[in-house]
Formats: C-alpha cells, sequence, structure tokens
C-alpha cells in the first residue's frame, strides 16, 4: 500500500495497525496515521537537535584538551555527534519536513533538545564524564529505538548506537586515568559526577505519570520502555561502574533493594527539569545563540552550493534539450 494509494481510510488504517501488531517496520512510502508522522517528526527532529547542540558542551574543550591523543579523541567525537544529527534529519526528511524548516524551528525555540546541554562543561573532568554518564543514558536509552516501528529512524540508531558506545568507552577509560592520577585530578572527577548525575537521570524524561506522550509511543512501538524503566536500567548499569572509577553518586538515597533486584534512588528535582526544558536552564541562551550565529554564517555556503545546483540543473536541461 502506498502513501498514494486511493483505498479507503479505514483500510489504510487496518494495515497500518496489522504492520504494528505484528512488529514490522513502517516505510515512508507507506501510510500513517497523521498523529503517528508528527510524533516521529517531534522526537526525530528533538534527537538530531541534541545532536547538534550537543557539540557545544564538549566543543568547548577541544582548544584545550590536556594533549594530542586526547585532542585527538575528543575531536573525532564532536564530529561524529555532528554525523549523527544529519542521519537524524535525514530520518526526519523521509516524513515530508526539510532540514531548514527544522533548523528555523530550532533557533526560534519552537523544539525542544536534550536537557542535558544546558549545563556548562567546567573542567576537562567533564568531558569524561559525559561520555561516560550522558552517553551511557544515551545508549540506555537509545539501544531499544533500533527496534523502532519507523524504518529509517531504526536504521539510523543502529550507527549512532556503535558510535555511542566508543563514545561511552573512551569517557570511562579518561575518567580511569584520572582517577588513578593525581589526588587533585581524582576530586575533579568526583566534583564533575556531582554535577552531572542529577541531569543525567533527567534525560530520560518526566517520570512516566507525568510523560503524556509515552503511553501513545510505545502503542505505535516508536517507544519500547517507559521513561522510567530507562532511568531504573541506567541507574543499575552506572551503579557498578561507579564503584570500580572509586567514585560517590551524590544520591543519598541510593541502596540495593534485594526485593526487587535493582536499585532504590532519590527523585530528581523535577522543577529544575522543567525549567531547564522551557528555556531557563544554565546555558540554554547561550547554546541557541551560538547555534544561531553558525547558522548564520553558514547561509553563504547553502546559497552558494543552491546557485551550483541550479547552474548544473541548467546544463542538464541544454544538454538534453
Ligand atoms: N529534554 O511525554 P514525554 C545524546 C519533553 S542524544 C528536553 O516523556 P517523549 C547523544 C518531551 O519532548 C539525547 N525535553 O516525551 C549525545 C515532551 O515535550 P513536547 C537526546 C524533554 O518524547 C551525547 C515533554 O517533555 N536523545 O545524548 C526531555 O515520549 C553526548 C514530555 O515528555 C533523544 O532525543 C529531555 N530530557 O519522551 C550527543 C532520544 N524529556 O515535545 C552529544 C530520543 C522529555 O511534547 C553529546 N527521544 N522532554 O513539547 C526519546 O527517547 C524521547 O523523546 C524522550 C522523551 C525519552 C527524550
Amino acid at each position: 500500500m502506498t502513501a498514494t494509494d486511493e483505498r479507503s481510510h479505514p483500510a489504510f488504517e487496518d494495515e497500518f495497525q496489522a504492520t504494528i501488531d505484528a512488529d514490522q517496520r513502517i516505510e515512508p512510502r507507506d501510510w500513517m496515521p497523521e498523529a503517528y508522522r508528527k510524533t516521529l517528526i517531534r522526537q526525530i527532529a528533538q534527537h538530531a537537535h541534541s545532536e547538534i547542540i550537543g557539540m557545544q558542551p564538549e566543543g568547548n574543550w577541544i582548544g584545550r584538551a590536556p594533549s594530542l591523543r586526547r585532542k585527538a579523541i575528543l575531536l573525532a567525537k564532536v564530529q561524529d555527534e555532528a554525523g549523527h544529527g544529519m542521519y537524524l534529519y535525514a530520518a526526519a526528511e523521509t516524513l515530508g519536513v526539510d532540514r531548514e524548516e527544522l533548523t528555523e524551528k530550532l533557533i526560534e525555540s519552537k523544539q525542544k533538545y536534550s536537557s542535558i546541554f544546558n549545563y556548562p562543561t567546567l573542567t576537562y573532568a567533564d568531558v569524561g564524564v559525559i561520555g561516560w554518564l550522558v552517553d551511557g543514558a544515551a545508549i540506555c536509552n537509545q539501544v531499544p529505538l533500533c527496534r523502532c516501528s519507523y524504518g529509517p529512524y531504526a536504521r539510523a540508531m543502529v550507527r549512532i548506537c556503535k558510535e555511542e558506545s566508543f563514545h561511552q568507552r573512551q569517557g570511562y577509560e579518561l575518567l580511569l586515568a584520572m582517577v588513578n592520577g593525581t589526588p587533585a585530578q581524582k576530586a575533579m572527577v568526583q566534583e564533575s559526577v556531582d554535577r552531572w548525575w542529577w541531569p543525567s537521570l533527567m534525560m530520560f524524561g518526566p517520570a512516566d505519570g507525568d510523560s503524556p506522550n509515552t503511553q501513545q509511543s510505545m502503542a505505535w512501538n516508536i517507544k519500547r520502555h517507559t521513561n522510567d524503566e530507562l532511568r531504573q536500567r541506567f541507574v543499575d548499569m552506572t551503579v557498578p561502574q561507579a564503584e570500580a572509577l572509586g567514585v560517590t553518586l551524590p544520591d543519598p538515597d541510593l541502596r540495593w533493594n534485594d526485593e526487587r533486584q535493582a536499585h532504590d534512588f532519590g527523585e530528581p528535582d523535577w522543577s529544575e527539569f522543567k525549567a531547564v526544558i522551557s528555556g531557563a536552564g544554565p546555558t540554554n541562551a547561550q547554546r541557541i545563540a551560538h547555534r544561531r550565529r553558525a547558522h548564520e554564517s553558514g547561509a553563504w555556503v547553502r546559497e552558494a552550493a543552491r546557485v551550483y545546483a541550479d547552474k548544473q540543473a541548467a546544463k542538464k536541461r541544454e544538454v538534453t534539450a
């Protein structure tokens, strides 16, 4: 069945639902409910924007990396994030929007990006902690998205997740070097963990009871787990890693619960989360201003590419005329 097929709506809907029920993929050529398309555009655009804005906090340290090796690793990681943004914008474009339009919405603050990128990177330990915690949380959230019902998004996630694994490992390896370094380096790691722990937990989104989109997104097989399920998985995965590093996670309520076979942990400060996602976080204004400047200063490149493409098309027309 194609999007231009003239069969009646209920038939389209039945076929769509049968595809979802059979846990098969919806492809761009398939008919899909408008609300499904809109949900995907919202999530994929937010995800793409997060990758692009997410280049800024770590990009801040490229010129100050402590060695050539660290600089090469960091450069590669930040470039990967640009690549992830591109795959994701391309996936969104299969739903009938274009990248230019999405970028405009981002710089006009009409679309969101992840809350985590609205915190400053104050020390080099933040590079390691972002790799360990932020990429670790991203992996937890994104591995299930490789099984998302929308084909282009699911396929983009496969490659992205492979690269995120490298990102997480480079962060952990950097932290291992620092905690085995001088007492000042170890203290720097702990101070960074203290700042990033709670914002990392907030990456998974609001608690399930306050998440308006989860239920429908799960029914459509876009999301495969709830926000709280993934947050729990992240905590359980991270606690032994923190122990191996010799750092303390800043949560007095964090403890193993034998009955649940999982860790209990404290409640993130949801008022802070709400403030950050509504634009009042520590670096929201700076992040958007920087993105806007980059977009404006790239205008001539886009213009040149457009003129070149027009010239090529005109030449082709001359040849075939
Ligand atoms: N930040 O009903 P829900 C990365 C919004 S990539 C900002 O639960 P949903 C790689 C949500 O949009 C990180 N806003 O929503 C990297 C909704 O608002 P809306 C990005 C948030 O969509 C590492 C409202 O709250 N990852 O880190 C956040 O079902 C290092 C209600 O929430 C993705 O985007 C938040 N944390 O679940 C790059 C993964 N949480 O749109 C560089 C894909 C919620 O109705 C360096 N996305 N909101 O106005 C998802 O899995 C989902 O969209 C969730 C949110 C789980 C984020």
